[in-house]
């Protein structure tokens, strides 16, 4: 048994914007006061995180004078040094202010298109300077309410453009930054663009630099969506295109809920962290997340703690299973593979066709076996009720 303490090596990161959520929703005001950026840090240093990311404007207010700029990070990068926080990632508020009202980069208004590249050439820059390696795109107001206002495929073109000249910015630059591409279907918008994960693998393919990009897939998103996020994340490790995650959890067909990673779907998150766990995913586990609005900052750092403690004994539990004997009997035998087949496996050839094809399978033989799944699950449940 683990203490399930975070240390380094799990690179547990939190948004300035997730620890310093104030608890504002459309229907009231902060229930929280708002701490300074250095304050966070202090806060996530406390509860054990290994980084800390920001969009430009949690640090940098838009408004801010050079010497209140200068003030800021003074005061931030004392609060790294004093409790060896990392910046692992940045990204751009390209949603809040009402310049984005119609989007940045898919906004109908050339000079705001402009504006966005100019803004987020500016937050590359804040991000380099404190080493983040990851810069994260999420097009919260690239969409539409109404598609007689947009053109979607104009949309994607002007995506793509936006994406192809950022790339070659941080090149130019010599940053050897990688982008990373956030889905999300809707809210703030009505529609969003490249709506899932799967939208965005796609959209990867079709730029200048693709190898420079892949993809930043959150829970919440995903299950707003209606989709299984296993196997979104697991499409995109398969692709080497899983550049980060956001971590928190949602309840389906419910607005964009923002909760702490595992309390609402636990087995999805096992399965989760599984599949990263498994597979060695060597990336931040970012919890892009926020406390109830019912919490004070006490609060706040017993939700930080929780996301990353649930992560912890979720990982335990996924070895748990890989050591489980019964579990991995039943799993040999349901992949089971007597060779019979291994002539018609791999590349085609005409000669595996036609030989293929003169096979007599024994159809009601196939579809009578019974495969064991009912069992296997109620051996995950019981696992994951702690009583194997
Ligand atoms: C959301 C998004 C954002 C992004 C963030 C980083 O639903 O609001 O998840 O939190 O992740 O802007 O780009
Ligand atoms: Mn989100
Ligand atoms: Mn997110």
């Amino acid at each position: 048994m683990s203490n399930y303490e975070p240390k380094a090596e799990h690179k547990f990161t939190f948004g300035l914007w997730t620890v310093g959520n104030v608890g504002r929703d459309p229907f009231g005001a902060p229930t929280r006061a708002t701490l300074a950026p250095h304050e966070l840090v202090y806060l996530l240093g406390e509860v054990g995180a290994y980084g800390v990311n920001f969009h430009d404007n949690d640090l940098i207010p838009i408004d801010a004078t050079t010497a209140e700029r200068d003030q800021i990070l003074k005061d931030f990068k004392k609060a790294l040094a004093d409790t060896g926080l990392k910046v692992p990632m940045a990204t751009t508020n390209l949603f809040y202010d009402p310049a984005f009202k119609d989007g940045a980069f898919t906004s109908n208004d050339p000079r705001v298109r402009a504006y966005a590249l100019q803004k987020t050439m500016n937050a590359i820059d804040l991000g380099a300077e404190f080493g983040a390696e990851i810069y994260v795109f999420w097009g919260g107001r690239e969409g539409t309410e109404s598609d007689a206002t947009k053109d979607p495929i104009e949309s994607i073109k002007r995506s793509r453009e936006a994406m192809n000249f950022l790339c070659e910015y941080v090149q130019d630059k010599g940053y050897g930054m990688k982008f990373a591409l956030e889905a999300k279907p809707n809210e703030p918008r009505g529609d969003i663009y490249n709506s899932t994960t799967g939208h965005m693998l796609a959209f990867i393919e079709t730029l200048d630099h693709p190898e420079m990009v892949g993809v930043n897939p959150e829970v919440a998103h995903e299950h707003m969506a209606g989709l299984n996020f296993t196997h979104g994340v697991a499409q995109a490790m398969e692709a080497g295109k899983l550049f980060h995650i956001d971590l928190n959890d949602q309840a389906f067909g419910r607005y964009d809920q923002d909760f702490r990673f595992g309390m609402v779907n636990l087995k999805s998150a096992f399965f989760l962290v599984k599949l990263l766990e498994d597979n060695k995913y060597d990336g931040n586990r970012h919890y892009d997340a926020h406390a109830f609005r019912t919490e004070d900052y006490e609060g706040v750092k017993d939700f930080a703690r929780g996301c990353m403690r649930t992560y912890l004994i979720l990982k335990e539990k996924a070895e748990q299973f890989n050591q489980d004997a019964e579990i991995q009997a039943l799993l040999a035998e349901i992949n089971a593979d007597d060779g019979a087949m291994d002539a018609y496996k791999g590349a085609y050839s005409a000669d595996k066709a036609a030989a293929l094809k003169a096979v007599d399978f024994d159809r009601a033989a196939l579809g009578a076996r019974g495969m064991k799944y009912e069992r296997l699950d109620q051996l995950t449940v019981e696992l994951l009720l702690g009583v194997r």
